[in-house]
């Protein structure tokens, strides 16, 4: 069973944070909150859903580059997976990387640690482990790991549910990380969603099974359960648009009459017409991927597109 290193903070900051945005204006909820049991399972779903093309499209480059990607990064490596998940986005290029380490970094660490014991067999020349934490609010190593050749992989665009200025300090950090490690020097394999005309980008958050929508409000039951709130989760109602000027998709929930919600120690009137911000996905060009990573100190080495040219995945080098 790969050891799992539970950084995760049950803190009263993370508490503070969520309940500072739900009574900001208009309210939001950090993006991890989608991330219970059932919202994780909801996630993989979407996955699979056919108007979800990020993950057909990053699929398919995954197929047919992934052996040219593993030439390209360096031999004994320690591949760091963000946001592993079940591993399966890693798979590929485990099979041709033969890294000396894989580690799985996942808020829900139980989860991964799961889906990694069942891999484990066959990739018997790479040490596996999960390091449980909420890596948004940054990445540090387990105490005395040595990460040796770094080579961060950040699929599936999750880079997008961050702002630009956000994004860009996430990266400046993984390239700190990267010079801080015994060689100096580490990689970074991107994907990242592009911009694409808008009813196919709507569909891909509003699917014709509801699974989206499901996703969505699960997270007013996560934070029933973790600020003992009084969501009333029929009321709520599942939005996802396009905001052109900040090229981004919005999801929202929005009540069908104002709604009273109690947690601890306080509470709010969700009012109709206001709604619940609870996710921003980003869409960038080409270009502004490449500028994002040069202001974050990388130096982008190569790039692949599938053959709709809606998806990109970068590989960049710490300069
Ligand atoms: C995890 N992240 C990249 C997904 C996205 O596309 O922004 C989360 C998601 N939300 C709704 N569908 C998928």
């Amino acid at each position: 069973m790969p050891r799992l290193i539970d950084l995760r903070r049950h803190d009263a900051v993370s508490h503070q944070t969520l309940l500072d945005g739900l009574y900001a204006s208009p309210p939001q909820v950090p993006a991890r909150y989608f991330y219970d049991e059932l919202g994780s399972a909801l996630f993989t779903a979407i996955t699979h859903l056919p108007e979800y093309y990020p993950s057909q499209l990053e699929h398919e480059i995954f197929r047919r580059h992934a052996r040219a990607m593993a030439d390209l990064l360096p031999r004994k490596a320690t591949l760091v997976d963000l946001g592993a998940g079940d591993g399966s986005k890693a798979g590929a290029l485990l099979r041709w990387m033969h890294p000396a380490k894989y580690l799985a970094v996942d808020i829900a660490g139980e989860c991964t640690q799961r889906s990694l014991q069942a891999i484990e067999a066959d990739y018997p020349e790479t040490e596996m482990m999960v390091l449980a934490c909420d890596f948004s609010a940054g990445l540090a190593w387990p105490q005395h790991w040595r990460c040796e050749r770094p080579v961060f992989f950040f699929p599936g665009s999750s880079i997008g549910n961050f702002s630009p200025r956000q994004a860009r300090s996430f990266l400046r950090m993984l390239c700190q990380l990267c010079r801080s490690s015994p060689q100096g020097q580490g990689e970074l394999l991107l994907g990242v969603d592009l911009v694409k005309e808008h009813h196919r980008l709507r569909a891909a958050y509003d699917d014709a099974l509801g699974v989206t929508a499901a996703f969505n409000r699960n997270l007013l039951r996560h934070l029933n359960r973790v600020i003992g709130a009084d969501f009333d989760v029929d009321r709520f109602h599942h939005l996802a648009v396009f905001n052109q000027e900040a090229s981004r998709i919005e999801m929202w929930l929005h009540p069908d009459a104002d709604q009273q919600v109690r947690w601890q120690q306080g509470g709010r009137v969700f009012h109709e017409g206001e709604g619940l911000l609870t996710e921003c996905s980003h869409k960038y060009t080409t270009e502004g991927v490449r500028l994002l990573l040069a202001s974050a100190g990388f130096d982008v080495q190569h790039e692949w597109l599938d053959d709709s040219r809606g998806y990109l995945v970068c590989h960049a080098r710490s300069a």
